[in-house]
């Protein structure tokens, strides 16, 4: 980094120097940290943030991107935030952040939402809304937009999945959150939870022998290399918040926040907008790495959570508010 004096000592002093962009050390510097390949649109995206907020706040205020879990687990993550060692958390609200803030799942019930612009309406409306005033009762802040993390589809290294009943007793792994462990034992399968940054090596060593992910993350985490079949089963609806660590967010200026509020939120509807373009290649490039692809008829996996009682009891869980503005989003869900 250039020192200050640089560029405004010379300008002062008149001195007929090119203006090169020459800043101190950021007065601000925070940690912003998520699971997801450095190949991932939200990588890109928020590094992309990060370098326009460095900009235009002339070097007061540095986000630093750790992606690829460099920071460690989810779990390790969420902890950080909570102890002020980590200053924004991406994260999916079905993870590791509805073991605190248990609402933050709702999105991730199965097969609520037949398309993205369903999924938007909920989650930039009252759905989302009620689940981020529930974020910042625990004490943390979300910001207003949510990431894409894709609609999950399942993967298997054994066998394809066309009907619920190809699902018994499959050992497959989930994400740590209780909808998730909840929907695949309804489902008659026998779900594992582990972090995302131990699910290649648990496929690859058969500790399990499926997952569900979005296309973008069976290309970017390259789980296509130790996986065979993919089922298009479109079984749930994915998204990320962008979490901040309260002192560390509203320590910052009220200027500066608002252009990292406006930069973060602005790269999360880029990303979804390269989420959306991205299926149809990262769908074509999975059937050249080898994956057996399937597209089976979903009705009678929805059937099968009706059957095991799976939205009855999580209409309890979340209350009847909550599910009454989820069915104002999505239509009747009964
Ligand atoms: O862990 C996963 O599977 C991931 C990356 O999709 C989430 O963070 C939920």
């Amino acid at each position: 980094r250039f020192i200050a004096a640089g560029a405004a000592g010379a300008a002062a002093l008149g001195v007929g120097l090119t203006p090169r962009r020459a800043w101190a050390a950021p007065e601000y510097v925070l940690k912003f940290g998520f699971n997801l390949a450095e190949s991932h649109p939200i990588t890109a995206r928020s590094k992309e943030a990060a370098a326009k907020i460095l900009q235009e706040s002339n070097g007061r205020l540095e986000i630093r991107v750790f992606p690829n879990n460099q920071l460690g687990s989810d779990q390790d993550m969420f902890q950080q935030i909570r102890a002020g060692a980590l200053d924004l958390f991406l994260n999916s609200g079905i993870n590791v952040l509805s073991t605190m803030i248990p609402s933050a799942s709702v999105y991730g019930l199965g097969f609520i939402f037949p398309d993205l612009p369903a999924v938007w309406r909920a989650m930039d409306g009252e759905v989302g809304a009620y689940v981020r005033t529930q974020i910042r009762k625990a004490g943390l802040v979300p910001l207003d937009k949510m990431w894409d993390n894709g609609f999950r589809h399942i993967t298997t290294s054994t066998k394809p999945i066309n009907t619920p009943k190809d699902l018994a007793g499959l050992k497959i792994r989930v994400p740590v959150g209780a909808l998730w462990t909840s929907m695949f034992k309804d489902f008659r399968a026998a779900p594992t939870t582990i972090n995302f940054n131990e699910l290649y090596s648990a496929l690859q060593t058969k500790i399990v022998d499926a997952q569900e992910n979005s296309l973008a993350n069976i290309v970017t985490a390259k789980l296509f290399e130790v996986q065979k079949y993919l089922s298009l089963t479109n079984h749930m609806w994915d998204g990320f918040f962008c979490i901040a660590q309260r002192a560390s967010w509203e320590g910052l200026p009220a200027d500066l926040r608002e252009l990292a509020n406006k930069h973060i939120n602005n790269a999360a509807l880029l990303e979804r907008q390269d989420m959306a373009a991205n299926v149809v290649t990262y769908l074509s490039q999975l059937k050249e790495k080898g994956l057996v692809v399937d597209q089976p008829a979903t009705a009678p996996f929805r059937e099968a959570l009706v059957q095991a009682g799976f939205y009855k009891e999580w209409r309890a869980k979340y209350g009847e508010e909550l599910w009454g503005l989820l069915e104002k989003s999505c239509g009747s869900l009964g």
